[in-house]
């Protein structure tokens, strides 16, 4: 009975579901692109004040520099050696980073690049992030070192050496996606080297990693690099926290592999859930917000406690990856803060807010040209430093989402209303619809076409609350719409749908 008590303790701790967010933190924010000095900056100045649990960072290794195009954003998903070294800064200064987040409760989570180095195409030579050598076409990258039976070349049974068909798995992970050169992960070798890159990012202090790619990954090869993995930092971690984990894996249905496959390492990307909520706000095929009622495992997602769940990423925000024309982004932001607001007040997955640069689109034939385009930088291709303008938005093409008062305050209720089960459901059969997490908050959205004047069991106690959408508690007073919640828990809420944020939303914490 003991050593069966053992074996399941020992399986549930082998993955880690746990984000490691502090107490009352329960949101990530992707810094896309971002430099780790201003990373810094943010955890101190606004992340760790506004309650944010951690900062998902783009690739902190030495990748190579591709200038055709010139220096897109996604050259960064092309390593070349495991030196923290990239365009957003060196390892002192990721280092430095790690300690300042940490310091205030603010978590780093690595997107760890670890199925492939760079493409095949990628040539001979030192044009890489940091100066390293390595040379593609013979597949050798000595600053690891790997050579060439560290890939799967042999492995791949496809004519190409391409991923040819997703319907097969075998393809899927041991050929190359878009020619980048496969890392064979059976190896304990490459095991070990990955491992050895993880361990020195978890010693750094860092709290997870996103794994780049997961579905390319043999689920068992990442049981394995995983179990090598050291527990976190105890200067800033409990005594035996294991690394978060959440993998990358886009199965929308239809394919050969599968997310459940993954739910023994840790967490997965629900990439059901933009897909669907964007469909759900645009009104697009007959859908209506009265239908998100069961949102959740009732519209076939995973389990809530196996998901990382974001309205958009840096990927399908422009047309990468998977999800197509319904994902919500910047630059439709009123419905994009209906669908933040939505995500962040229901129970559903752990949340991920995305945080972008804009660049400007052009379609051609319903694709855009201009999808690669790196971060704001200079003339020599340095990132720029991320400029806060006196209204607290952000300058430079910085997007910052999760300075919008709408997102940031979104992201303070789900800390307000953490454990409260999901109560008080209410809709018109329409596109009004309500919802409370207990007795702690309570969100109302109009997305008809028409005016909304209705009184709904809120399930707060009495007051005057402020209205986090319009406005916030400031002091004694509200800088937006007040809300009168009466004896009964009863409140009047009155949308226009002419508003340019037609929703409002009310929690414990912003009572007069
Ligand atoms: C091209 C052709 C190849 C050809 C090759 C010849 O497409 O068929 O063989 O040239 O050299 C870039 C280019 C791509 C180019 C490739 C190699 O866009 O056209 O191949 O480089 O030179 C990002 C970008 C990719 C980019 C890649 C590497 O999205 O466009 O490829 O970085 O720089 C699937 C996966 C999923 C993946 C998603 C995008 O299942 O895992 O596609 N998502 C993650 C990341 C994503 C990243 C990668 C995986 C790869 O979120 O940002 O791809 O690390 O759904
Ligand atoms: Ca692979």
């Amino acid at each position: 009975m003991r050593l069966v008590l053992l074996l399941v303790a020992t399986g549930l701790c082998s993955a880690q579901y746990n984000p490691n967010t502090r107490p009352g933190r329960t949101s990530i924010v992707h810094l896309f692109e971002w430099r780790w000095d201003d990373i810094a900056e943010e955890c101190e100045r606004y992340l760790g004040p506004n309650g944010f649990g951690g900062v998902q960072i783009s690739p902190p290794n030495e990748n190579i520099v591709i200038t055709n195009p010139n220096r897109p954003w996604w050259e960064r998903y092309q390593p070349v050696s495991y030196k923290l070294c990239s365009r957003s800064g060196n390892e002192k200064q990721f280092r430095d980073m790690v300690t300042r987040c940490n310091n205030v409760g603010v978590y780093i989570y690595v997107d760890a690049v670890i199925n492939h180095m760079c493409g095949s195409g990628g040539g001979a030579g030192t044009h890489s992030s940091c100066g390293t050598f390595f040379n593609a076409e013979n597949r050798d990258f000595p600053a690891v070192p790997y050579s060439a039976w560290d890939f799967n070349d042999g492995k791949c049974r496809t004519g190409s050496g391409e991923i040819e068909n997703y319907g097969d798995a075998n393809q899927v992970r041991d050929c190359r996606l878009v020619s980048l050169l496969d890392l064979a992960l059976e190896k304990d070798y490459v095991r070990g080297k990955i491992a050895e890159y993880m361990n020195n990012l978890i010693n750094i202090g860092v709290a997870g990693f996103r794994l780049d790619a997961a579905k390319h990954m043999w689920p068992g090869d990442l049981k394995a690099i995983s179990s090598r993995l050291n527990n976190l930092n105890t200067k800033w971690f409990p005594k035996d926290s294991r690394p978060f984990v959440f993998q990358e894996v886009i199965d929308l249905g239809g394919e050969g592999i599968s997310v459940n496959e993954y739910f023994g390492i840790g967490r997965v990307t629900e990439f059901k859930y933009g897909a669907k909520l964007g469909t759900v706000i645009r009104k697009w095929n007959g859908e209506k917000m009265a239908y998100l009622r069961n949102w959740g495992e009732g519209w076939g997602f995973m389990p809530s406690d196996r998901a990382l769940v974001f309205v958009d990423n840096h990927d399908n925000q422009r047309g990468h990856g998977a999800g197509g024309a319904s994902i919500l982004t910047f630059f439709d932001s009123r419905l994009y803060k209906m669908g933040v607001g939505f995500m962040l007040a229901h129970p559903y997955g752990f949340t991920r807010v995305m945080s972008s640069f804009s660049w400007p689109r052009n379609f051609v034939n319903g694709k855009d040209q201009n999808d690669w385009i790196g971060p704001p930088s200079n003339s020599d291709g340095s990132t720029k430093p991320v400029s806060i303008n006196p209204d607290t938005t952000c300058g430079d093409n910085w997007v910052c989402e999760h300075r919008w008062r709408q997102i940031k305050n979104m992201v303070i209720f789900r800390n307000v209303v953490d454990g409260q089960p999901f109560t008080n459901w209410w809709d018109n059969e329409s596109n009004q619809v309500a919802f409370g997490r207990g007795n702690k908050g309570f969100i109302v959205f109009n997305n008809d076409d028409w005016y909304m004047d209705v009184t709904l069991k809120t399930g707060l106690p009495s007051g005057t609350y402020c209205d986090v959408i319009s406005g916030q508690k400031e002091g004694s007073h509200c800088t937006g719409r007040q809300i009168y919640v009466d004896n009964g828990g009863n409140a009047r809420f009155q949308i226009s749908n002419h508003d340019e944020d037609p929703f409002a939303a009310i929690h414990v914490n912003a009572k007069l």
